[in-house]
């Protein structure tokens, strides 16, 4: 089954690459037929079967659906028994090489075979149909399973977690965790709760509901429940027509590229940005709403992939100490090894651990590490029904262990330069089209001209095969899985070398 994939793979790198007749193609060809490919049996590049996508499979189910629900969304229906590793197969059997992977969440890819093999073991299955309680009722091995999985991968200085469905669950009891630590600290330690506390929080009052505020920055994507929607800041459709709370925002940089051309600008922007995080927390605090933590994604990603240098953080992370709010991480999107590094924020070289931190998608599980500190001191405070789910947690350990096994952030490294070094040098060759190269490991990103541009490279990349997605204003974002390898990293170069020069 290897050798058979192999040949595919040389195959392949014959046919799609080395015809093609790029000089990048040609020299990385040599290298490419050496590599062993990750998944068995993948198919060996894209195959378009329709005149457009979606054809008309796609367009009857898309009919059949929005007569039950809404629909508008909805972009393409897919085969999920046919896709595998990097590739998706839509239902009008369109094969296309998947660099979005359901908004960043596959962190294997489809039907990974080690995944596969976890059904096969019917104490797994036990796990899989009997969703426990989790804050109440653990099932024998979940502690063992949270040290295998999630604690084996915890951010460096993060001991402790909270498990959660999903990413939005994730940041809303974070901001809990937060407001929890911030008053115990003005309580002062060995204070006790007051009666008067317990009585006016029933009727959302002070002094039981404290006026705290959360300090979140332009452009930030947290979610869309209330609280991480008060502090999502990226586009308008998320947030019309629905009540927010009065929470101090600050302007995230937005650097000039290619960096090292603009290191002043760009660390001028750094302070400016900063100057306003301190002066709000000033002026939020004295108005009697204290600012009890900041909340930042390593990179902004529903915004456009705005990626902040690690100095910014260093110094945000002294500004929150400063002013005793607590720092929180956003990694749902960043988290789980696509940046080359399992987290993100690791990249900062922050001189400690942030207090929290908090995951989902990669992760398969959502949830936050944080220090101990904000882990409650009474139950029921942080809780609700399912509080994650044990099947995702012995999928993640697979995951995990897949991950070391076949060295993935390594990969994923090697992977991000083939993928920086091309997008470089197309940019440098068609700049009327695309600018601003970005990213760590694979998580990249680049600008169209415009957002027209932007839309109709992701349309015509999709013809050619690579289903790719948008993000911000006018940037194409790359978020393949941890198996994307180099050869599926040429391939889309060579797709979008062929789009830009047909545009
Ligand atoms: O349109 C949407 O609701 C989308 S599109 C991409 C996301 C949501 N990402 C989710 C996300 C995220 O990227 C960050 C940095 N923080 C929190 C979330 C919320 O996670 P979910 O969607 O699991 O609630």
């Amino acid at each position: 089954m290897y050798r058979n994939a192999i040949n595919q793979l040389k195959n392949h790198v014959t046919r799609n690459t080395l015809a093609a007749g790029s000089v990048r193609g040609q020299q990385t060809a040599a290298k490419l037929a050496n590599q062993r490919p990750l998944i068995a049996n993948e198919p060996s590049g894209p195959m378009i079967v329709t005149d457009s996508i979606p054809g008309p499979v796609s367009n009857s189910k898309l009919e059949e659906l929005s007569q039950i629900q809404e629909t508008h969304s909805i972009q393409l229906f897919l085969d999920y028994n046919r896709s595998l590793g990097n590739y998706i197969v839509d239902v009008d059997g369109n094969i296309l090489l998947d660099v979005y992977t359901q908004i960043s969440s596959m962190p294997l890819g489809y039907s990974h075979p080690d995944l596969l093999k976890l059904l096969n073991n019917a104490d797994n299955v036990r796990s899989f149909i009997n969703r426990p309680a989790l804050g109440a009722f653990p099932g024998t091995d979940w502690a063992d399973r949270l040290k295998n999985s999630l604690m084996a991968v915890s951010p460096p200085g993060l001991q402790h977690l909270c498990t959660m469905a999903c990413g939005s669950c994730s940041n809303e009891n974070a901001f809990k965790a937060i407001y929890m630590w911030y008053r115990n600290k003005e309580r002062g330690p060995g204070a006790t709760v007051t009666q008067e506390e317990l009585e006016s929080c029933m009727v959302n009052k002070q002094p039981g509901s404290p006026p705290y505020t959360l300090l979140s920055f332009m452009g930030a994507f947290h979610g869309r429940t209330m609280g991480c929607l008060t502090a999502t800041h990226s586009k308008a459709i998320h947030k019309l027509d629905i009540p927010s709370i009065d929470w101090p925002m600050a302007p995230f940089p937005k650097y000039k590229y290619p960096l090292e051309e603009h290191t002043r600008e760009n660390a001028e922007e750094d302070r400016k940005c900063l100057e306003m995080v301190e002066d709000l927390i000033h002026q939020y605090n004295k108005k009697g709403t204290p600012v009890a933590g900041i909340i930042i994604e390593p990179i902004q990603a529903e915004g456009g992939d705005n990626h902040a240098s690690p100095e910014f953080f260093q110094n945000l992370q002294q500004i929150a100490k400063r002013n005793g709010s607590a720092l929180l991480i956003d990694e749902v999107q960043t988290g789980g090894g696509p940046t080359g590094k399992f987290w993100a924020h690791e990249h900062f070289n922050l001189p400690e651990a942030p207090d929290i931190v908090t995951f989902s998608k990669k992760m398969l599980t959502g949830g936050y590490y944080c220090k101990k500190e904000f882990l409650p001191t009474q139950g029921y405070r942080i809780y609700n029904t399912w509080m994650g789910d044990p099947g995702k947690v012995i999928m993640l350990e697979e995951v995990v262990r897949v991950i070391k096994r076949d060295n993935l952030l390594e990969n994923v490294q090697e992977c991000g330069d083939v993928l920086m070094k091309g997008l470089n040098a197309l940019e440098k060759q068609y700049p009327q089209h695309i600018n601003s190269t970005r990213g760590r490991g694979t998580f990249i990103a680049f600008d169209g001209s415009d957002a027209a541009k932007r839309d109709a490279i992701v349309g015509k990349l999709k013809m050619k095969g690579i289903h790719s997605g948008g993000c911000g204003d006018k940037a194409v974002r790359l978020r393949p899985a941890l198996i994307f390898q180099p050869h599926h990293a040429n391939m889309f170069l060579d797709k979008l070398e062929s789009v830009l020069s047909e545009l």
